[in-house]
């Protein structure tokens, strides 16, 4: 029998040391949504997601991204529990005020605008402008990753105004909390469903313990014996 030459040992070296790398990376998603319907007008509303340790499996709580999709009407006349009622007028969408706070007490607007209750917004502007036609059941998904935000509701995949990145980091564990707010009399909102998705990860490859990685490196030398024996 012949020793494995160096080039087989470095490469059999490379496959125990790939075995390490591809470790997976502890991660999942928690899911919460609240369906309540909630109108709003000149008013605000705060919906409450509470997440507690059962809900982690005994994972990580450390917060690596979050989306937030919403199911909303904004209306130029009245809202119900099915949509737009009335004729559409003018929704006046500039009115919309959308923001999440982290449990830690972060906020991060989704739509901003710039009036009234200002507590959980970033910013002192309109994410939208006025004019159009009923906006009516609108789903929206924010997501750092998405499209820029054009200058009225539209369903589909859009990044905030701020950022959901800035909760990274942070425990996902207790109390977030969604901010919807239409802060001019007429022309009413209404919420039909808000949903967080929170993936809490370890953030990086799981730390390998030092025996399996020498056993990654002796099965690879292994393999790496069995290569030159199938080569002669
Ligand atoms: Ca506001
Ligand atoms: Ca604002
Ligand atoms: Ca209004």
């Amino acid at each position: 029998m012949q020793f494995p030459t160096i080039r087989k040992i470095r490469s059999a070296v490379l496959m125990g040391l790939l075995a390490v790398a591809v470790s997976p990376v502890n991660a999942m998603v928690i899911t919460k949504t609240d369906s309540v319907f909630v109108s709003n007008d000149n008013s605000f509303t705060i919906k409450l997601f509470d997440f507690l340790l059962a809900d982690f499996g005994g994972g990580s709580t450390t917060v690596s991204s979050v989306t937030v999709t919403v199911d909303y009407s904004k209306c130029g006349s009245g809202v119900g529990t099915g949509g737009c009622t009335g004729g559409p007028g003018n929704p006046f969408a500039n009115e919309i005020g959308f923001a999440l706070r982290s449990p830690g007490g972060t906020n991060v607007s989704l739509i901003e605008n710039n009036g009234d209750n200002e507590d959980y917004e970033t910013g002192n502007f309109e994410t939208f402008a006025s004019g159009g036609s009923n906006f009516d059941r609108i789903v929206t998904t924010f997501d750092d990753a998405g499209a820029a935000l054009g200058s009225a509701p539209a369903s589909g995949v859009f990044a905030p105004e701020g950022s959901l990145g800035d909760f990274a980091g942070e425990s996902a564990l207790g109390v977030w909390e969604f901010f919807i707010e239409d802060d001019v009399g007429l022309d009413p909102i209404g919420v039909y469903s808000v949903r967080l998705d929170v993936t809490v990860s370890d953030g990086a490859p799981v730390p390998v313990p030092a025996p399996l990685v020498l056993m990654g490196l002796g099965l690879g030398l292994l393999a790496g014996a069995r290569g030159i024996r199938a080569a002669r």
